[in-house]
């Protein structure tokens, strides 16, 4: 694997599940593999999850790591090709990209949706340019528009707490006070529709997910209608899409004071049957969900996010397999 961004870059589904069950098994099986291999993960944005989960899984293969925050100690970077620099950015990424390639075998890129130009985001040009300039395998720690790390977490977590063939999953847009990307909800909507369940997305009018990743998935504007009958409930703020209102991208379509009927409570996990509740984290509680929700034995996220260790570990072993 030379770049891992989309679900059909780990090939069959059932493969890797069962990949993923080997490695929770025995998370050190392969550590034979990273040997005198480097792995170099860049943060654009800010992490807690994934700068810890994917640090430990190079570590379970035996490789070694470096960790770089650009915006905490490295030059200031451009990324726009053809602008004359004479504001605060140092360094060009056209340069700092072969410089980072040149210490390490596999690159990690972290670096958020920007918002404002959709099309700018929605081609992916920064991780593109990574993958480009780089010559090295490049995997996404959450890029512009999609997080496979978390999404594969996710559908591993599911098949963990799933009691029937093909559980009811439902995606839930959430209020927030602040703008946030559509990269996780992207990703989850591309995973579920490539694994085995009954996949229904809800979220107020304006948030239609892209094409890309929604694929045919079922739309449900009334929140509680969608939760019926559920059985995971997977949760997450996403700012607007603009793939109805391209000129409202990356906005807040109302006062998220107007939204909070959106918020998970037990109101709507009352028509569920007995679902779990699902979210990447970080999530800000009594806006995205309430504390008895989050608090409740049917609540996965400590789980899923541990997950990530494990869907990271998958992905980094597929890439060193190719080296
Ligand atoms: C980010 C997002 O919504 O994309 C990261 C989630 C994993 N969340 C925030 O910025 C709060
Ligand atoms: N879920 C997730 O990716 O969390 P971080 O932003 O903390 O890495």
């Amino acid at each position: 694997m030379k770049s891992f961004l989309n679900v059909q870059d780990l090939g069959n589904l059932h493969t890797a599940l069962a990949e993923a069950q080997e490695i929770k098994q025995d998370r050190f099986k392969y550590v034979e593999m990273g040997k005198n291999k480097t792995a170099l993960l860049v943060f654009f944005n800010n992490s807690l999850r994934t700068r810890l989960s994917t640090q430990k899984a190079a570590l379970n293969l035996g490789m070694n790591v470096i960790v770089l925050d650009v915006n905490a100690g490295a030059w200031k970077l451009e990324t726009e090709r053809g602008v004359i620099m004479d504001g605060d950015r140092s360094e060009h990424l056209l340069e700092a990209i072969p410089v980072m390639a040149s210490y390490c075998d596999v690159i990690g890129i972290r670096s958020f949706a920007g918002l404002a130009d959709r099309n700018y985001d929605y081609s992916e040009t920064i991780y593109n340019q990574f993958l480009k300039y780089s010559g090295k395998p490049v995997f996404a720690m959450e890029t512009a528009t999609v997080h496979p790390l978390q999404a594969f977490a996710d559908l591993i977590t599911i098949e963990e707490y799933k009691t029937s063939q093909r559980p009811k999953v439902v995606l839930t847009w959430a209020p927030h006070p602040k703008s946030l990307p559509q990269a996780v909800p992207d990703s989850f909507a591309e995973w579920m529709n490539a694994a085995d369940v009954d996949f229904v997305i809800t979220h107020p009018e304006g948030y239609e997910l892209d094409q890309r990743f929604a694929g045919d998935a079922r739309v449900e504007y009334n929140q509680l209608k969608a939760f019926e009958g559920a059985d995971f409930i997977y949760a997450k703020n996403w700012s607007c899409p603009g793939v109805t209102n391209p000129d409202k991208y990356g906005q807040i379509l109302d006062d998220y004071h107007k939204m909070m009927d959106w918020t998970v409570s037990a109101r709507q996990m009352a028509v569920t049957n007995n679902a779990h509740f699902m979210h990447c984290l970080p999530v800000r509680r009594g806006m995205i969900v309430t504390d008895d929700v989050i608090e409740s034995p049917n609540s996965l996220v400590i789980p899923e996010a541990a997950n990530r260790e494990i869907s990271a570990t998958v992905v980094l072993k597929r890439i060193l397999e190719n080296l």
